[in-house]
């Protein structure tokens, strides 16, 4: 493997596991498919300290994010099993740089996915949908990147949360989304702002897995994009986000030391 990716993998790699920003690169270091290749070689340091990949997470499915972070395309990270956050648990926000909370729609999937599939086929690779939070947290200064950083940053992946399982797809073409902190509104959509319909995530999960020469094994976690734009957490609050159909997810915050 080439040197500048493993080393740009232990820089960001390094920044999440103490928590400290890093500089963003200067644009034209690398292009989007060595960022990719960054992406996985910083994950590959995370499954040799014993962590695991459980699925993956899509980026800018909506129109909301983009805005809100000046980038206009679909991206993809993967999801590890030390990212996933008990439902109702306690997260400590010193383990984070500046994190933020999205309201996403989280899938688990019943079939192995190996290649590209339509979004007639979609539900029946999936087992079960659940309401869910994204907590991401950019290891880059001002949460300030371009495409390629951001990618090579495994899409500010940190951390979910993930509510109950049900079969529900019915319901998610147009559900209400809301999220609360203390039980005040601070976020709130419609998860038909996820590419129209949040089933087509799993269009394009399956899409880039495929093009980017991994599979997905049944049980995976597939996470839909946030359906808003990110809302930056706050330590002391009672954060609940609540999916029209799907049911709600909570968490409690705090920061210690
Ligand atoms: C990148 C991650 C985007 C989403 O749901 O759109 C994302 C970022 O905004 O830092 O997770
Ligand atoms: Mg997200």
């Amino acid at each position: 493997m080439n040197q500048t990716t493993e080393h740009i993998a232990g820089l960001l790699d390094d920044a999440a596991a103490k928590a400290q920003a890093i500089e963003q690169f200067v644009p034209g270091s690398f292009d989007l498919d060595q960022a990719y290749r960054i992406q996985r070689a910083s994950i590959e340091r995370r499954i040799a300290r014993g962590d695991g990949t459980r699925g993956i997470k899509l980026g800018f499915t909506s129109r909301a994010k983009m805005i809100q972070m000046g980038v206009n395309d679909l991206i993809w990270g993967w999801l590890t099993e030390r990212m996933l956050e008990e439902e109702g648990s306690t997260v400590d926000l010193a383990r984070y740089i500046h994190p933020r909370v999205e309201p996403e729609v989280c899938f688990l999937t019943r079939r192995d996915i190996t290649g590209p599939i339509n979004a007639l086929e979609a539900a029946d690779y999936l087992e079960a949908v659940a309401p869910a939070m994204e907590i991401i947290d950019s290891r880059y200064q001002n949460f300030k990147f371009t495409l390629e950083d951001v990618v090579a940053d495994n899409c500010s992946s940190a951390g979910l949360v993930v509510g109950a399982w049900s079969r529900r797809f019915d319901r998610l073409g147009n559900a209400g989304v809301s999220i609360a902190f203390n039980g005040r509104s601070v976020l709130a959509g419609s998860t038909a702002a996820i590419l129209g319909h949040p089933l087509r995530s799993v269009v394009q999960a399956a899409r880039l897995v495929a093009a980017s020469g991994h599979t997905l094994p049944a049980g995976s976690l597939i996470m839909a994009g946030a359906a808003t734009a990110a809302q930056e957490l706050v330590p002391d609050a009672h954060i609940r986000c609540d999916v029209g159909g799907l049911g709600h997810v909570e968490f409690f915050t705090v920061k210690k030391s």
